[in-house]
C-alpha cells in the first residue's frame, strides 16, 4: 500500500468533523452531500474484499427507495449475494475513521480478515440515475484507483443487474455473460420460451402499465424491449424525465399508503406495478369497477410463484423441499394461506434481502419475498441439476414438460437478489400459463387490513427488538404498551423496529377492520 497515495487521495475525500455513518439494512445510506468520504473509503473496501476471497467484487451507489436528495452503496460479494455480515463491521470502521487512522484501519482489517494484499483485486461498479451518483462512484473509482484495484463502470444499471454481473464473472460465464445484453438475452430467452407455452391470447392479457419510480427502471427496460416478444405490450410512466425519483410514486409510496402513484392513469381492472428507485422490488394493484385500489403486494408475489412451482415440482415427482422465506411484515393472510392451504413451510426473518437470502438457501427451492416487493427464489446446485436432467432426458411427457418449466422458471428468475424486471417477467409468464387475471390471482385469499407508518424520533436505536424483529426489548414498558393493545382487538398483531435505511422508527399493525389496525 502506498501510504503517501492513500493521504492524498484520502485529503480529497474528507471526512466531515464528527460525523459517524453506520451500515444497515443494505449499505450506508443518508444525504449524498455526506458520503463522499465513505464512497472512496467502500472503493478500499471493495479492493480488500476482493484481494479476501479472489473474486470479483461489485459496488452499487444507489438509495434505492429513499428520496433523490439522499444517496448510498451497497456492496456485492463474489456470488452476487450482499456483502458478508462479518465484514459489515469492517465497512463501519473504515467508514468513521479519522484521517490519521486509516491507514491504521486498512491494516488491522487486512490482519483481522486475513487478507493477503499481495492478491489482485477486482471491482464492478454501477449507479443509480440520482444527479450525485455519478460523482460518488468517481469516489468509489478513487477508492479502488489508490489500493491498485482494477475496475469496471457498468455506469448506469439496475441493482440486480449489477449483482448478475458480480455473479455471472465470478462462475467464469456458467450463470450467464456478464454484460447487460447477457442479461437481457437469457432472460427474455427463459420468458419466450414459457410464454409460449400458454393458451391465453388476446392484448388486455399481456397489457401491462409500469411506474418506473422516475428511475433507473424506466431506462433498462427500454434496452429491454426489443428483446422481448411482440405481445409484450408495456407502458412506462414516470420515466425521469419530468419528476424526481422515488416522489410521490415508486413501489414504497404505492406499498405504504396503499394508493396509485401520481402520474399513472389508471382505468378500471387494468394491470400495473411500480418499481422502486434501483428496480429491485415491485408491487402489483389494480383499481376495480367502484374505484376501490386493489394492492398486490410482495406477500401475494411470493404465494403466486409458490402455488405455481409447487404444482410443477408435484408434476415432476421429485421430492424437492421447498419452503418460503417472510419478514414480520408479511400479512398474516398470507403466512395463513402457505401454511395451512399450500402447506408449505415458512419462516420469518429480520428485516433485509440478506437475511431472507440466506435463510432460503437452507432449502432445493427457496421462495422469498419482503411484503414491500423485494424478493426472489432460489434453487439449490442438486435441484437445478435434477431438473436440467429431468428436462433433457425424461420419458414421461408430462413430468417432462414441467421439468422443462421449471427449467426457463430457473433461467428467468434472478436468484442473485430480488429483481423487479426478472420478478416481472416471472409474474406475467405465471399468469399467462395458468390463465390468471390479476382479480383472480387477488383473490386467492384476502389481507388482514394493516396500517404501516414511519414517525422520527430523536434516536431511534434506543428501540433494539428480538424475536425476528416482532417483539421490542427497549426501551423498557414498550412492548407491555403494545401488548395491552394488541389484546383489545381480533387478529391483531403489531410491532415497532428502527429502519436501517432511513432516520425514522417503522410501526406495522393489522387487525380484523382497518379502524382497529
Ligand atoms: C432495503 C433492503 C430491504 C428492506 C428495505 C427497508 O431496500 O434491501 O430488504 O426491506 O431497505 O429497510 P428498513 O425498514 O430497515 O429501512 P431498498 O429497496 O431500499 O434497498
Amino acid at each position: 500500500m502506498d501510504s503517501e497515495a492513500l493521504k492524498k487521495y484520502s485529503a480529497l475525500h474528507p471526512k466531515p468533523a464528527g460525523l459517524t455513518l453506520q451500515y444497515g439494512t443494505a449499505g450506508f445510506r443518508t444525504k449524498a452531500e455526506q458520503l463522499d468520504h465513505v464512497m472512496f473509503r467502500m472503493g478500499l473496501l471493495a479492493v480488500l474484499r476482493s484481494k479476501a476471497v479472489v473474486s470479483t467484487i461489485g459496488i452499487m451507489v444507489t438509495a434505492s427507495h429513499n428520496p433523490e436528495e439522499d444517496n448510498g452503496v451497497k456492496l456485492i460479494d463474489p456470488l452476487g449475494e450482499m456483502l458478508h455480515p462479518s465484514w459489515e463491521e469492517y465497512a463501519t470502521q473504515l467508514a468513521n475513521a479519522e484521517e490519521h487512522e486509516l491507514q491504521q484501519t486498512i491494516t488491522e482489517i487486512c490482519q483481522k480478515a486475513a487478507v493477503n494484499q499481495q492478491k489482485d483485486a477486482s471491482v464492478f461498479i454501477g449507479r443509480d440515475t440520482r444527479p450525485s451518483s455519478e460523482k460518488l462512484s468517481q469516489s468509489v473509482i478513487d477508492g479502488i484507483f489508490v489500493l491498485g484495484g482494477q475496475y469496471h463502470d457498468y455506469g448506469l444499471v439496475t441493482t440486480p443487474q449489477l449483482h448478475y454481473v458480480v455473479c455471472c464473472q465470478n462462475t467464469q460465464g456458467q450463470y450467464g455473460k456478464a454484460t447487460l445484453e447477457g442479461y437481457y438475452e437469457k432472460l427474455s430467452k427463459a420468458f419466450t420460451e414459457l410464454i409460449k407455452q400458454s393458451s391465453s391470447s388476446g392484448k388486455s392479457q399481456k397489457h401491462l402499465k409500469i411506474d418506473c419510480a422516475n428511475g433507473i427502471g424506466a431506462l433498462k427496460l427500454s434496452e429491454m424491449e426489443p428483446y422481448l416478444p411482440k405481445e409484450v405490450l408495456i407502458q412506462l410512466y414516470n420515466d425521469g424525465t419530468k419528476e424526481k425519483l422515488n416522489h410521490l410514486c415508486g413501489a414504497d409510496f404505492v406499498k405504504v399508503h396503499q394508493k396509485p402513484p401520481r402520474g399513472l392513469d389508471m382505468k378500471p381492472n387494468e394491470r400495473c406495478c411500480s418499481f422502486d428507485g434501483d428496480a429491485d422490488r415491485i408491487v402489483y394493484y389494480y383499481q376495480d369497477a367502484t374505484g376501490l385500489f386493489h394492492l398486490i403486494d410482495g406477500d401475494k408475489i411470493a404465494t403466486l410463484i409458490s402455488i405455481f412451482l409447487k404444482e410443477l415440482l408435484v408434476k415432476v415427482g421429485q421430492s424437492l423441499k421447498m419452503a418460503v422465506v417472510q419478514t414480520a411484515y408479511a400479512n398474516g393472510s398470507s403466512t395463513r394461506y402457505l401454511e395451512e392451504t399450500l402447506k408449505v413451510p415458512v419462516h420469518c426473518v429480520k428485516t433485509g434481502v440478506k437475511h431472507l437470502h440466506h435463510k432460503a438457501q437452507e432449502f432445493d427451492v427457496g421462495v422469498y419475498f419482503e411484503a414491500n416487493g423485494h424478493g426472489t427464489v432460489l434453487f439449490s446446485k442438486a435441484a437445478e441439476t435434477k431438473i436440467r436432467h429431468l428436462a433433457k432426458e425424461e420419458k414421461d411427457n408430462e413430468k417432462r414438460e414441467a421439468a422443462k418449466v421449471l427449467e426457463n422458471m430457473i433461467d428467468l428468475i434472478n436468484q442473485t437478489v430480488g429483481d423487479a424486471v426478472s420478478d416481472m417477467l416471472v409474474i406475467e409468464a405465471i399468469l399467462a400459463l395458468k390463465g390468471l387475471t390479476l382479480q383472480q390471482w387477488d383473490a386467492v385469499y384476502t389481507d388482514l387490513p394493516n396500517r404501516l407508518l414511519k414517525i422520527q424520533v430523536a434516536d431511534r436505536r434506543v428501540i433494539d427488538t428480538t424475536d425476528a424483529e416482532r417483539r421490542a426489548v427497549t426501551p423498557p414498558g414498550l412492548q407491555e404498551k403494545i401488548d395491552a393493545l394488541v389484546k383489545k382487538y381480533k387478529l391483531s398483531r403489531a410491532f415497532v423496529r428502527p429502519s436501517g435505511t432511513e432516520d425514522v422508527v417503522r410501526i406495522y399493525a393489522e387487525a380484523d377492520t382497518q379502524v382497529r389496525a
